[in-house]
């Protein structure tokens, strides 16, 4: 094909991060040519950064897959046709599951950065496997949060959001958001804060970051020392009563346990096991309490780490003590047109994995201890495995316990776009078309006041031999036995979606069954009505009206007309044919309040088990090193990392061996300059790796970025590893103890000169 003479641009999003900007590309054959900022998109509005750039690196390696692949018995793959691989794949779930029940299959992943639409055909496939085990990357970093959530505002998916972009006072605690993104335009924003004089910006990171070199105040943190700090600048606000009566009256409860529970601490030696001065402690406590708005944003940095949970809660006692919520420039709730997260009760209802006993938050297990579950005699223990849209050999904690733990399973089915790392271990893999080869979207949809939706569509059509997932889960629910044919349902469907409506409500309604089938039965019925192969968007149908029906006014302020069902429907053909996304909800403050679950109204800052950890912290200095006197931050977002969404090192401008950085006193005292090889010892493994010296890290604490250690094909034969594998080094027992979080960022190690 010869290049038209006039570019065209194609719509789409971003793959690499939850912010999923919308950007434009021009296309020439199957290679994303040249990406910018879409302007049309709500959101980011024209916004993008370096790393969207090299996505044509996504698109376009020698480790993208063709064919589904079988493991021989030599453990090489062969390639088999897709009507195979379907067939033994299902009559293998099938077999294990009437062997030994659903409880011995699991799953794994379902959505990275910006592939959720596959999400619900997934869970799907969960009910057609009669199974709950769902382990998720979110459970390695946000589970605590959800769980505290669940505790304050009555249910673990009332999540809230902070108003960065308006807050007078922005709090940054163990997130670096001008590598990392995570909020709206980071950096444009980063750098308004910074130049209005009227504006403060707080960050609390060991590291000096990128972030941190544009705060008003910077807190050198000890890693895994968080809850002391913000124990200490929680204390200080109580001290000086920097606290909001009047929101706490009217809007919360439990306030005086919190109060008698900061009362009690030693401020000073709270803020000196930080390693932060009180001054500064009390700076940081005014400026959150006096400013007119004060929104609070954290992530890793104190999630996976030591106290992640109680960490989560003493962040939220932040915005909630100085009555930051629900307005401005504050912390707030937002919509979900599909929900990203559930709700898992406590108590007797509490669902527990098998194995390990470890509670379900949010439906969801933490990969930590999903070793544990396969590799053991227990009866109940994980005998089938489908991983999709992750690559957990390398992005879990404890490489080799996944690989021994993999080795025991008697199916591993692994659904990719490549050949990964984890697809390597797999029995089976099945080959997904690439996110810009099928209709997609990001459920990422986290804005308040204003919220958006982008059902992204395909820029090319799926890469020969590949499928969708929504195909992909489709056949395999079929193939299972699962799914009942609707002959019925695809005629009222041809006929239009009012007759398709009333017909598929009645079927929900005699078979409640099917309810958790519904995505799949939408894409066969409703599915091929939709305009240019848009089936798998089929379910956003029903997410579309469930959703107008709950918000009408939101939905309405957002430009959709109609009334009752009508307004779901506009909306619906509203997120169809706006192709760079679309608004759909714009609520107003005090709809804050309606979100709260529990049956008071009210938020409830009490929580039992986290006044008792709070009372236990002790701020002695830790003595003991045991041989590793380096904490290791073991997973740093930098320029040129994504997750491991890239494979081919090629795509890094910068950065490419993935440098361990260290402070230049503490570099000195081992004899080491940059350019260096040293190794870095766990209690786990040994990984070599290249030093570089840095001004910005604080003594005693060394880093290692994210997402390398990936393997790629040499020139030549063979494979070569780009960069350190981290996880060798992290162990699946490191982890908090109500959500099983690993303590990525606090890896115990030392380091040795190699000659
Ligand atoms: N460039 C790039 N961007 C990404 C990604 C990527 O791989 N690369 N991944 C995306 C994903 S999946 C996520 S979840 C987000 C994560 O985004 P972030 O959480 O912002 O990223 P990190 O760099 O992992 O960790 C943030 C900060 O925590 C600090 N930290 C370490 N230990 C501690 C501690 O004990 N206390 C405190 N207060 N801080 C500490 C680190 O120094 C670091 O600056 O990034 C997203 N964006
Ligand atoms: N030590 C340490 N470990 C960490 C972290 C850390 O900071 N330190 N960070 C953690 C965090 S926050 C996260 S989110 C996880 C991320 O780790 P994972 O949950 O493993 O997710 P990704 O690395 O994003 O992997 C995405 C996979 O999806 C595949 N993929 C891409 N597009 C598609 C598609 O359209 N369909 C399908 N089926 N597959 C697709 C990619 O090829 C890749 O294999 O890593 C965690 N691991
Ligand atoms: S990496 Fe994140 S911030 Fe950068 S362009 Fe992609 S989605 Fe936007
Ligand atoms: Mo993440």
């Amino acid at each position: 094909m010869s290049r038209p003479e006039t570019a065209v641009w194609q719509p789409t999003a971003c793959i690499l991060c939850s912010r999923n900007c919308g950007i434009e590309v021009e296309t020439r054959d199957r290679e994303l040519v040249k990406i910018r900022g879409d302007k049309a998109h709500p959101v980011s509005t024209g916004y993008f950064c370096q790393k969207a750039q090299r996505l044509n690196f996504y698109q376009n390696h020698s480790d993208r897959l063709t064919s589904p692949l079988r493991r021989r018995p030599d453990g090489t793959f062969e390639e088999i046709s897709w009507e195979t691989a379907i067939a033994e794949i299902a009559a293998k779930l099938v077999a294990l599951r009437e062997n030994h029940g659903g409880q011995s299959l699991a799953y794994y992943g379902g959505g990275g950065q910006g592939n959720h639409l596959g999400g619900p055909y997934g869970k799907a496939f969960r009910t057609a496997m009669g199974t709950a085990n769902y382990y998720s990357a979110l459970a390695q970093e946000k589970t605590g949060g959800f769980w505290v959530d669940g505790r304050l505002y009555g249910r673990q998916n009332c999540h809230p959001t902070e108003d960065v972009e308006q807050a007078e006072v922005v709090v940054f605690i163990g997130t670096n958001p001008w590598q990392s993104h995570g909020i709206r335009n980071a950096r444009t924003t980063l750098i308004e804060i910074q130049k209005d004089p009227n504006r403060k910006m707080i960050v609390i990171d060991p590291r000096r970051t990128e972030t941190a070199a544009l705060a008003d105040l910077y807190l050198q943190v000890r890693p895994g020392t968080d809850a002391f700090l913000l124990g200490a600048i929680l204390a200080v606000m109580v001290r000086e009563d920097w606290v909001d009566h009047e929101f706490l009256a009217a809007r919360t409860t439990g306030f005086e346990t919190v109060r008698t529970m900061l009362e009690k601490i030693p401020i000073e030696a709270f803020a000196k096991r930080a390693g932060i001065s009180l001054a500064a402690v009390e700076e940081a406590a005014r400026l959150m309490a006096q400013a007119k708005s004060c929104a609070v944003r954290t992530d890793l940095g104190i999630e996976q780490t030591l106290n992640s949970t109680l960490n989560a809660w003493l962040r939220s006692l932040l915005f909630l003590l100085t009555g930051n919520f629900g307005k401005p420039g504050g912390n707030t709730f937002h919509t979900y047109l599909v929900p990203l997260i559930g709700h898992s009760e406590e108590g007797e209802k509490q669902m527990r994995s098998a194995v390990t006993g470890f509670p379900f938050i949010t439906n969801l297990l933490p990969p930590n201890i999903l070793p544990l579950e396969i590799d053991t005699d227990h009866p109940q223990r994980i005998r089938g495995l489908v991983v999709d849209s992750a690559n957990p050999v390398v992005s879990a904690a404890d490489t080799n316990a996944y690989r021994a733990a993999f080795a025991k399973l008697d199916l591993l089915v692994v659904i990719d776009v490549a050949l990964t790392e984890t697809a390597r271990e797999a029995h089976y893999v099945l080959p997904a078309a690439s996110q810009f080869e099928k209709w997609e979207a990001t459920f990422f949809n986290l804005e308040f006041p204003k919220n958006a939706f982008h059902l992204r569509k395909p820029l090319f059509d799926p890469l020969p031999g590949t499928l969708p997932e929504a195909e992909i889960y489709t056949r395999l629910i079929h193939a299972m036995g699962a799914l009942p044919d609707f002959p019925d349902l695809k005629a009222a469907a041809q006929k239009g979606r009012l007759p398709f409506a009333m017909m598929f409500q009645k079927l929900l309604a005699t078979h409640p069954e099917l309810l958790d089938l519904a995505p799949v039965i939408l894409y066969e019925t409703l599915g091929p009505t939709l305009p240019d192969g848009a089936a798998s968007a089929a379910f956003l149908w029903a997410s579309a009206h469930q959703f107008a029906a709950k918000y009408p006014e939101a939905v309405r302020r957002a430009g959709h007309q109609g009334d009752g069902p009508m307004l779901g429907e506009s909306l619906f053909a509203a997120i169809l044919s706006s192709h760079s996304g679309t608004l759909i909800s714009v609520n107003e403050y005090e709809d804050t309040w309606d979100f709260i679950r529990h049956k008071d109204g009210r938020i409830h800052l009490e929580i039992p088990e986290m006044v008792e950890a709070f009372n236990q912290l002790d701020p002695k200095e830790p003595v003991e090193t045991n041989g590793f006197p380096f904490v290791l931050v073991a997973g740093e977002r930098r320029s040129y990392n994504a997750n491991t969404i890239f494979r081919d090192p090629d795509w890094r401008k910068n950065d490419r061996e993935g440098a361990l950085r260290i402070h230049p006193e503490d570099a000195a005292t081992l004899g080491l300059v940059s350019g260096d090889k040293v190794t870095c010892t766990s209690k786990r493994s040994t990984v070599t790796v290249q030093v570089e010296l840095a001004d910005s890290m604080c003594r005693g604490v060394v880093m290692l970025p994210h997402g390398y250690g990936l393997e790629h094909p040499a020139n030549g034969a063979g494979r070569l590893r780009n960069g350190p594998r981290i996880n060798e080094l992290t162990s699946t027992a490191e982890m908090d103890p109500i959500a099983g979080t690993p303590y990525h960022k606090h890896v115990p190690v030392r380091l040795e000169k190699l000659a």
